[in-house]
Order: structure tokens, then C-alpha cells, then sequence
């Protein structure tokens, strides 16, 4: 084994570290002991002594050490709230993007100190310990990350809560960058470090899909439903403990797993006939196989409605046995359970509970669609009108009868109720219908069955009520609601930045850590030159950190004496990582003429994965690879606009990014970011915002003023506008600005270095099309007024007394977004949680 230049490595690292602060006697017993259990879990997990042990292994027995705690928490709490009589929150999404568990917990335990000190006194280092851990990786980007942030939140401030989600073997794709283009390899993310999830055998549920149903209506006008060749699969409980800071009530994260119904068919296996014995049982686990690595524009494949179906059911199915087991009788469903639904994916679940209401416990439609309404809420988290998901109403009748009944029912009689409301309007009808066309849309649905409805900024939530559900609007105004998202500050500051954490703590107290609020108290250190001073000392260490992080795990060269750029999040065309690479090009352009000589050294950091069948997404990352290979060929641009791009962005490498960065890239088409969160991540870490007025941007605006952002572009408004007009004529726009047509010139006259001398003709022609409409998402059009912005804030950077002051507010203004806050409002606005206390 390799295991002791591992260890020398790490002991000469430890060893080289400034003195540790004095322990107290009580300290040095705490954390001796931590020591002797990590040790013992290490003898006893693999057999050898922990000065043999490899890193792997050590890591493994600290968090099984952690773990211990973590259960212990659990245990007695989930025991309390179940017999408390609280209202539970239950929080439905098809994704939970965790990223690793291992530091975080320690965070929220309170813990950290003491195992980074017991694991220095083995001779390891706490961060090196921590990078034997895999991102749990179980969701596709803002959406995903969101729920881990609820749980946090749901937790910390006491709520009873619980996840549920399902358990992709698979999680988010890894990505490599091979000459240029993106490849994706898959992420077995359980292998060796799932210690967390606990399997639940006591929880396994049986779903139902395909065959025939066959109603039969007894005299009394009782319903028996029965199913005709069905296909059966079982869904197995995993349960991961959810610890928040200091929390007393940990929340559950249920992720469930598909188990075929038999293993395999033994008569078909003894006939000798393996493949297909084995192949049924392959089909009934694929349920739980992979994550959907796409984010907003594929549609319609089957196996991701079967994953949603599963998801819903199992769900619905957990819920009703616990609320009979607790409370009896089903009528008080909504007053102990408030349901969350995000985004569409996991609306079959109306259907499922009315489903189980009416068909297993012999309800009344009018009541079962009652109790839906008064249980289930939804957020929309995307108004791009090809996410909005639909479903071809044969395959879903197919795949699952007795829904698509209920289903139809549900229009049936909507569409009797809008007809009667607004006689003779067809058109009204036909727009709000669920089924339509001879498609389900699932968004109306959930905007008919629940309760409340909202967005996930101000913006978002505005155009919810005046553009996509305008029609529900006007019907059920009070329905409506934007609350804006948030990110815990536990992870994005507390562990993703430990300096930052540490001097915020010796100013104004650890009370932030739990009291989103308090952060608010810095602000007037922005004016102090001693605070500025150790804030800047803190963001040059991060840069160095994030440095010396890309080498060892990205193999990439960062200068943490540059400015750093940063834009990461999913690629998408509505995003703009386009202007932002085109803008660097110009910038190379302008400095190969001589021109920008006071330029400082900027790095330009691009994280982001592009769905693999999303073409266009997947050339934008060909280009910025291309456009970092010119300007590292010229020795002009070389040290002065390095460009990088950040492979494979994971929580992980957020993490370290968000702490590093000077500069916060948030420059969507406006109307197109419902919220963003990595704008408030940023923030938090005291970057400065260059920004559109777009989805929480015009929050973070609002918040730290107008002298600490820098923002640019057309307005929601001025788009409207420019459309209704026809005003816009990008070619046009192309050819009027010699800046412009000089960077477009670039995409096809061969100066851009590629692998296989190919060019960018389709980036050319969708932005400068020789007829027709082009440029959907404005780059040309808002690329001026970037350009003038970016060097407003590239000039208010040199100015350091007045960045640095910039920086400080953005870190004492992050407060409101907190999840803290958001979660707080959703419990005000819709869930009402504790409402006994
Ligand atoms: C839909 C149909 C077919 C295939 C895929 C999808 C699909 C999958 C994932 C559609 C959307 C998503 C994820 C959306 C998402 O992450 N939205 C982001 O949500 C964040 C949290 O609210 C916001 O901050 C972001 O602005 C929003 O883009």
C-alpha cells in the first residue's frame, strides 16, 4: 500500500502549520478522546493500526466517528416529533444537491475545532482528510442546491421536516474538459464514502405501473379498483440525518430506491432463459439508476416519468401509513402535514394522494381534492417556456390508468367551472385546461390543486402573475406569492470560508451562524480601516487556497494575485456565458492593438456543465477553451487576461470558488433567471455583483445600494418593449459597432485555436444571421453597456479603500438571504408549522 508517503505528506503538512492556539486541560481531554475513538474505528473498520492507516481509511473513521453523533441527535428527536403532534414539512423534489457531508456536520455540531485538532495531533490535516469524501451529487444545479439549503435551514431552526427524493446511483454526470469539449463520465457517487444513509427496511412500498384498471361501483356507491397486469416495483427507504447548526431537530432526507418486485423470474431463469429473467429485473431498478443531467430543455422521455411516478408514490404512500399510525384518522392530514412540490416534477403526487384517498380508505372526490389543496403548495423555479413540462397524455395513460383518470376528472370539471365563470370564452378555457391538445401540462395542474403558488424572487414571482399563470391570476389572485430564495450560510460562509468565518466570529460573534440578522452588524466595520484591512487579508488567503486547490485537484495554474472574474453555474444560452467570452475576446483584441496598458491581471474562472445533448451549450464551452488556448499563446495577453476553465463544478469546487472571487458574473437576459443563488453565495464571500436586473440580482441591488454593485442591460421592461416593437435587428447591431464585428469576425475566420481546425459558424449565424430573427437572449444587444460596466467595476476595484468598503457590505447585506429567511417566510406565508407554540 502507498499509504506512507501519504503519511509523510500529510505530517510534514500539519507539522509545517503555525502553532495551534493554546488548549485548555479540558480542550486537550476532549480532544484526546476524539482522537482515541478515531483511532479504535480505524483498528476496527480495517484491521490496522491507525499509524499504517492510508487517508481513505482515516477519513472513513472520523466519519464514522461523526456519524455516531449525528445518529445519536437523530434518534431522540425523530422519537419526540412523532408523538409531539407538530406539523411536518415535507419537501418534494426530483433532486437534493448535498455536496459532502463530512465538514458540514462538524460545522453544525459544533465540532470542528476539536476534530481538526485531533486529527493534527495524528499528523493529518483536517482539508485533506475532508477531499476523501465524494460530492453527493444528486441534482442538476440551482434547483437541487436549493433543497439542501432548506434542509439545513428546516433544521437549524427547528421545524420537523423531511426530504424525500430519490437515490440515483448516478448522480450528475463528471465532466472532463478533452481538447476542448466537454466529456462526460459517469459518477458512481456511493462508492466507499456514503456513510451517511441508513437503509430503512421497515420502509418499503410497492408502485404500480402499467395494465389495465377495472372500476367497479358497488350498490352503495363504493369504488373497488382493481389492476389488471401491472408491473410491480418495491421502493426502499434511505434515510440521511440532516443536521443544522446547534439544531435539536435534525431533518430526515427519505431518498428511495427501486428494488424489482421479484429478483429475478425463477421459472424463466430454471427454463434457462437468463437474459430475460435477469432483464425484467434490470428494467424495474434503471428507476433509480441515473439523475436526468438536464436542466431545463429535453422533454418526454418515459423512464424520467416512471422516476417521478416512483418518487410521488412512494412518497404519498410513506405519508399516509405514518399519519394513520400516529393520528388515526386521515382527515387531519393537512393540519400535520404540509407538502412542497418543486417545480413540476413531482406533481403526480396530487393525483397519487387522491388516488389513495379515494381507491385505499374509501373517500369522497370532493374531499380528497380537498385535503390535496389544503396540503400541497407549489414553487415554480423556471419560466423558460420549454421546461414547462408536458406530458403526451397517451404515454401517461399508459404508463399509469388509474392517474390519468383522475387526472382527466380533475379537467373535466375544471373546465366546466371556467365555462361557467366566463361563458362562451373557448379560448380561456382551452389556455387554462390541464389536458390540452393531447398533452398534460403539469405546471396548470399544480396551479389548480394547491394551495399557494410562488416564485423564487420578486421578479420571478411578478411574472408568474403577470405573463405565465396570468389566466389563474386573474381567478385566484391570493393564490399568488414570490419569495425569494436563499443559501445557508452555515456551508457558503462557515465552511466554504473558514477565514472569513473566523474574523466575522472575533468581531461581531458567532450569533450569525443561527441568527441571519446579526450579519447585519458588520456593516459599520466597512468603515473601519483596521477591519477593511484583515477582510482584504482574508480574500488574498482564499485566493491563494483556491490557487493551490485548483493545482492539486484541476491541475490548473491560477495567479491569486489577479483579479478573479468568476462566472459559474449551468451552461445555457439564456445565461450568457457567451457575452462574457465574446467580452474577453474583445479584450484580447484592444490589448494585441495596444490599447487597455492599465488593465490589471484579471482571471477569468468559467465553471459550468452543458447538458449532453443541449449542442449549442456544449460549442460555448469549445469556445471559451479555445478563446483561454489564444490568449495563453500570446505572451502579450498571457499573464494579463488568463482565462480558466474550472472542470467538473461541483459543491466542492463552489465552495472554494465563492471564497476566492473578487467578481460575481450574474449577467442572464433579464426575465430569464427566476432567482439564482449563486449571485447570494458570492455576495455572502464579498464579491461585487456585475449584474442585469434580473431575478434576486434586483434584491441584492435593493439591499447593498447602488454604489456597491455594478449593474447593466435592458430591463425586463425594455425587452418587452424592443419585442412588441420588432426593434431589435442584431445584424444590424453587429455591423453598427466595430468592437462587435471585429469579435464576431473571430468565430469564423480561423484565428481561434481548435484540436481539429474546426470554427464557430453556429455561434456566428445565431448571433448574426444572414435573415430572420436571432440573438433570442440579447448578447449583442446589451453587449455595450457590459463593456462599460465591467470597466467601471475593473476601476473600482484599484480603488481599494472603496472596494474593500463594497466588500464589507455585501458580506453585513447577505443576512436576507439567508434559507433562514426564506424558510421563515414560507412557514409565515404557507406552512405554519408551529403554529401551537
Ligand atoms: C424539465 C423537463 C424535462 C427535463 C428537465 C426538466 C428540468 C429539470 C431541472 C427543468 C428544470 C430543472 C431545474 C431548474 C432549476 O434549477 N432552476 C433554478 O432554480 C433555482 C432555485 O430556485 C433558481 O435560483 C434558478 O434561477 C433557476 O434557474
Amino acid at each position: 500500500m502507498a499509504n506512507a508517503t501519504n503519511n509523510e505528506k500529510a505530517k510534514t503538512k500539519a507539522a509545517a502549520k503555525p502553532a495551534a492556539p493554546k488548549r485548555t486541560a479540558e480542550e486537550q481531554a476532549r480532544i484526546d478522546e476524539v482522537r482515541a475513538r478515531i483511532e479504535k474505528r480505524v483498528r476496527r473498520e480495517f484491521a490496522v493500526t491507525a499509524d499504517k492507516a492510508v487517508l481513505p481509511q482515516i477519513f472513513q473513521a472520523a466519519a464514522l466517528c461523526v456519524r455516531d453523533e449525528v445518529m445519536d441527535v437523530w434518534a431522540a428527536e425523530r422519537e419526540r416529533s412523532q408523538v409531539s403532534g407538530d406539523k411536518c414539512l415535507i419537501y418534494l423534489c426530483a433532486e437534493y444537491l448535498i455536496g459532502r457531508a463530512f465538514s458540514n456536520n462538524l460545522v453544525n455540531l459544533g465540532l470542528y475545532d476539536t476534530y481538526a485538532a485531533a486529527l493534527a495531533d495524528m499528523g493529518y490535516d483536517l482539508g485533506e482528510v475532508e477531499e476523501q469524501e465524494a460530492d453527493a451529487g444528486l441534482g442538476n444545479g440551482g434547483l437541487g442546491r436549493l433543497a439542501a439549503c432548506f434542509l439545513d435551514s428546516l433544521s437549524t431552526l427547528d421545524m420537523p421536516a423531511m426530504g424525500f427524493g430519490i437515490r440515483y446511483e448516478y448522480g450528475f454526470f463528471r465532466q472532463e474538459i478533452h481538447d476542448g469539449q466537454q466529456v462526460e463520465v459517469p459518477d458512481n457517487w456511493t462508492l466507499g464514502s456514503d456513510v451517511w444513509s441508513v437503509e430503512r427496511a421497515d420502509r418499503i412500498f410497492e408502485v404500480k405501473f402499467g395494465g389495465q384498471i377495472d372500476e367497479q361501483w358497488s350498490e352503495d356507491g363504493k369504488l373497488t379498483v382493481n389492476y389488471i397486469g401491472a408491473h410491480s416495483v418495491y421502493a426502499e427507504a434511505c434515510d440521511m440525518p440532516i443536521v443544522g447548526y446547534e439544531s435539536k431537530l435534525p431533518a430526515t432526507l427519505r431518498l428511495w430506491r427501486a428494488r424489482a418486485a421479484q429478483q429475478f423470474d425463477l421459472a424463466r431463469f430454471n427454463q434457462g432463459d437468463y437474459e430475460h429473467a435477469v432483464a425484467e429485473r434490470d428494467l424495474a431498478e434503471s428507476i433509480s439508476k441515473v439523475l436526468y443531467p438536464e436542466d431545463s430543455h429535453k422533454r418526454g422521455q418515459e423512464l424520467r416519468l416512471r422516476q417521478f411516478y416512483f418518487l410521488v408514490s412512494a412518497t404519498m404512500q410513506s405519508m399516509v401509513s405514518a399519519h394513520k399510525r400516529h393520528y388515526g384518522d386521515l382527515h387531519t392530514l393537512p393540519d400535520r402535514n404540509a407538502i412542497q412540490i418543486n417545480d413540476t416534477h413531482p406533481a403526480l403526487a396530487i393525483p397519487e394522494l387522491i388516488r389513495i384517498l379515494i381507491d385505499e380508505e374509501g373517500f369522497e372526490w370532493e374531499e380528497a381534492v380537498d385535503i390535496a389543496r389544503r396540503t400541497f403548495n407549489y414553487t415554480n423555479h423556471t419560466i423558460m417556456p420549454e421546461a414547462l413540462e408536458k406530458w403526451d397524455a397517451t404515454t401517461l395513460q399508459h404508463l399509469l390508468p388509474r392517474i390519468f383518470r383522475i387526472i382527466e376528472t380533475i379537467d373535466a370539471r375544471f373546465r366546466d367551472r371556467i365555462w361557467q365563470q366566463y361563458p362562451g370564452d373557448t379560448e380561456r378555457v382551452n389556455r387554462m385546461a390541464i389536458i390540452n391538445g393531447g398533452q398534460v401540462r403539469m405546471a396548470n395542474l399544480c396551479v389548480l390543486a394547491c394551495g399557494h403558488v410562488n416564485g423564487v424572487s420578486q421578479l420571478h414571482g411578478q411574472i408568474l402573475r403577470t405573463s405565465v399563470f396570468r389566466d389563474f391570476y386573474t381567478a385566484y389572485p391570493d393564490r399568488f406569492l414570490g419569495i425569494t430564495n436563499g443559501v445557508t450560510q452555515r456551508r457558503w460562509l462557515g465552511v466554504a470560508n473558514p477565514g472569513l468565518r473566523k474574523l466575522v466570529d472575533d468581531t461581531i460573534g458567532e450569533g450569525f451562524m443561527k441568527d441571519w440578522r446579526k450579519i447585519a452588524e458588520l456593516e459599520p466595520y466597512a468603515h473601519d480601516p483596521a477591519f477593511r484591512k484583515a477582510f482584504d487579508e482574508v480574500k488574498a488567503q482564499n485566493k491563494r487556497r483556491f490557487a493551490d486547490w485548483m493545482l492539486a485537484n484541476r491541475g490548473i495554474e491560477v495567479n491569486p494575485d489577479t483579479i478573479i472574474d468568476a462566472q459559474a453555474k449551468r451552461l445555457h444560452e439564456y445565461k450568457r456565458q457567451l457575452m462574457k467570452a465574446l467580452h474577453i475576446l474583445s479584450l484580447y483584441d484592444r490589448i494585441i492593438d495596444g490599447e487597455l496598458e492599465d488593465l490589471p491581471p484579471i482571471t477569468f474562472v468559467f465553471a459550468a456543465k452543458a447538458a449532453p445533448g443541449y449542442r449549442r451549450a456544449k460549442d460555448i464551452i469549445r469556445l471559451i477553451n479555445s478563446i483561454s488556448a489564444l490568449i495563453a499563446s500570446d505572451e502579450r495577453t498571457r499573464d494579463r487576461i488568463p482565462v480558466v476553465f474550472l472542470q467538473n463544478y461541483d459543491v466542492t469546487s463552489a465552495q472554494h470558488l465563492v471564497a476566492a472571487a473578487d467578481i460575481s458574473e450574474q449577467i442572464s437576459t433579464a426575465g430569464m433567471e427566476a432567482s439564482g443563488t449563486g449571485n447570494m453565495k458570492f455576495m455572502l464571500n464579498g464579491a461585487l455583483t456585475l449584474g442585469t436586473m434580473d431575478g434576486a440580482n434586483v434584491e441584492i441591488a435593493e439591499q447593498v445600494g447602488p454604489d456597491n454593485i455594478f449593474i447593466f442591460g435592458a430591463t425586463v421592461e425594455d425587452l418587452t418593449r424592443v419585442k412588441l416593437e420588432g426593434s431589435y435587428h442584431p445584424r444590424a447591431t453587429a455591423d453598427g459597432n466595430p468592437m462587435i464585428s471585429r469579435v464576431l469576425q473571430h468565430l469564423v475566420d480561423g484565428s481561434l485555436p481548435t484540436s481539429d481546425g474546426s470554427r464557430f459558424e453556429d455561434l456566428y449565424h445565431s448571433l448574426r444571421p444572414d435573415g430572420g430573427a436571432g440573438d433570442r437572449y440579447y448578447v449583442l444587444y446589451d453587449f455595450a453597456a457590459y463593456d462599460e460596466r465591467f470597466f467601471d467595476a475593473i476601476e473600482a476595484y484599484q480603488d481599494r479603500d472603496r472596494w474593500l468598503t463594497s466588500a464589507v457590505i455585501n458580506t453585513a447585506k447577505a443576512g436576507y438571504f439567508s434559507s433562514d429567511r426564506a424558510i421563515q417566510d414560507y412557514d409565515e406565508q404557507i406552512w405554519h408549522l408551529n403554529k401551537g407554540e
